[in-house]
């Protein structure tokens, strides 16, 4: 059963790894033992908190873009057009050759992302520049076949919560603003989630296949570890070129169109449950909990009717203002049940016994441990401010503590201590032979180069390699 109380003390999360593997399924999440490597089941509490998420991620798409639904299945023909995507992916690809016991007359690709299942069908679509700019998502399950250790929610080879977007633009210039348009949302998107993030420009042999440049959002994990939780690609017109989607200008003239896409994950929520969690379980922002306020009858003797009525009315009260408010009226210890739901990450736990119902009094304790008291008549006010400040606590919480996991140290040495605990931040002068040397000495790797936004510590302008000057550059061990 998920989240069986007998089953022992949870890892400390200094043990990350120990610790993300057990929370998964003692909190309710996700069971890993699905007979296929890489492929998980969401349990109906984890996904209820997939919902929540993709809720905000959606309300934030949909102020303008549309969302539409792509076959699964990609022809062959198409997957293989464009050159350097299919270098990219052809290793990662499943197949279906067979319909039945008879051989397709050509195979199908599984997506692993969707770019050449839309981009002939958006050929047709767009004929002229009154078609521009074309803003659609979709969120889909894709399938990659990972060579690298899978994990749950971080590298799955059924991604099922792939949310894709694809714009088409007349010129380049407009696809970059909507490339930095996409970065905004992304922000604005992890903020709502409470969770800080770096931005940067990946090195140009870590774009994305097809791509001109990638923008990766990327947060730091409990390990020190980088994971990419968000990318922006500009595609240029090499997409448009290949699969021949082509607009009318104003004078006539038939133009190559220019695009974009960028894509987010189940990383989203991987992010959610690592970064605010801790020893006692998962610590959910308010915004995405599928329970925002557990209310607990603390019961004793002969008032547990009239606890029970007050607990009721409580949820009544909370649910009709919009809280997502849960009542456990199990006969096991309060103890118990404060455990139970702290390992699920409930934001606000009620408390009412008795004294309380004598008092005219309701005791509020939050997810981080603050305890206060409330008149009952005012409870829901009460609940909606604390609810409201726990969503910046975490930011504040999360990004302090990845502000105190970002370095700016003085030499090589320095960088590989900064990279064993997170990010460092070196200058770089964008040679492939320094960041070779780079990544070498740190046992690193390059994120990217600084874009703006990231609040970086100040740092020497000349490459830490050679000594010419440089930008900005995150270096970091990655997921
Ligand atoms: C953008 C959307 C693309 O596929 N095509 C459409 C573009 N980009 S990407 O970087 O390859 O993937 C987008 C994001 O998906 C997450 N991701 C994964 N999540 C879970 N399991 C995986 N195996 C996996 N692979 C990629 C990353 O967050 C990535 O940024
Ligand atoms: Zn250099």
């Amino acid at each position: 059963m998920p989240g069986d109380p007998e089953s022992g003390p949870l890892p400390q999360k200094t043990d990350f790894s120990e610790w993300y593997t057990e929370i998964l399924w003692r909190a309710g999440i996700i069971d890993n033992r699905y007979p296929v490597k890489g492929l998980y089941v969401w349990y109906p509490y984890g996904f209820t908190l997939r919902k929540q998420v993709y809720g905000i991620l959606r309300e934030l798409l949909d102020r303008d873009h549309q969302e539409t639904l792509f076959p699964l299945l990609i022809p062959e023909h198409e997957f293989m057009k464009e050159a350097e995507h299919i270098a990219g992916f052809e290793d990662e690809v499943y197949w279906v050759t067979r319909g039945g016991r008879t051989p397709l007359d050509v195979p199908l690709a599984l997506r692993p992302t969707s770019e050449t299942a839309i981009y002939p069908m958006y050929a047709l679509w767009v004929r002229s520049h009154a078609d521009l700019p074309l803003k659609y998502y979709q969120v889909v399950n894709t399938f990659r076949y990972e060579t690298k250790a899978t994990k749950p929610l971080i590298r799955a080879r059924e991604i099922t919560s792939f949310k894709e977007a694809h714009t088409v633009h007349a010129t380049w210039a407009e696809a970059e603003e909507q490339a930095k348009l996409a970065v905004a949302l992304y922000r604005s998107f992890y903020e709502r989630l409470s969770i800080p993030v770096l931005v940067s420009k990946r090195p140009d042999w870590d774009k994305f296949p097809g791509a001109d440049y990638t923008i990766a959002i990327d947060t730091i994990m409990p390990d020190g570890r980088t994971l990419q939780i968000g990318t922006v690609h500009h595609l240029g017109d090499n997409f448009s070129r290949t699969f021949n989607i082509r607009y009318e200008d104003e004078k006539g003239e038939q133009q190559y169109a220019h695009q974009t896409c960028y894509g987010i994950s189940e990383r989203s929520i991987a992010a959610v449950l690592s970064v605010h969690g801790d020893d006692r379980g998962l610590v959910l922002p308010p915004q995405v909990a599928p329970v925002q306020v557990v209310v607990i009858p603390v019961i004793v003797g002969k008032r547990k009717d009239e606890v029970l009525g007050a607990a009721r009315s409580l949820k009544e009260r909370l649910a009709a203002a919009g809280i997502r408010t849960g009542v456990d009226e199990r006969e096991i210890r309060p103890g118990a049940k404060y455990y139970h739901w702290e390992m699920r990450g409930v934001p606000l736990r009620l408390e009412v016994g008795p004294r309380d119902l004598d008092r005219g009094v309701v005791t509020l304790v939050t997810r981080l441990g603050e305890k206060s008291e409330a008149p009952a008549p005012s409870v829901v006010d009460a609940v909606q401010g604390i609810l409201a400040k726990l969503s910046d606590a975490l930011l504040g919480k999360a990004a302090a503590e990845m502000r105190g996991r970002v370095a700016a140290p003085k030499d090589m040495e320095g960088a590989k201590a900064a990279v064993g605990r997170g990010v460092a931040v070196v200058s770089w002068c964008g040679a492939r032979e320094c960041a070779d040397l780079l990544e070498k000495q740190t046992e690193g790797s390059i994120l990217g180069t600084d874009v703006g936004g990231n609040q970086l510590p100040a740092i020497p302008k000349d490459c830490i390699v050679c000594g010419k000057e440089g930008t900005p550059t995150l270096v970091s061990r990655s997921f």
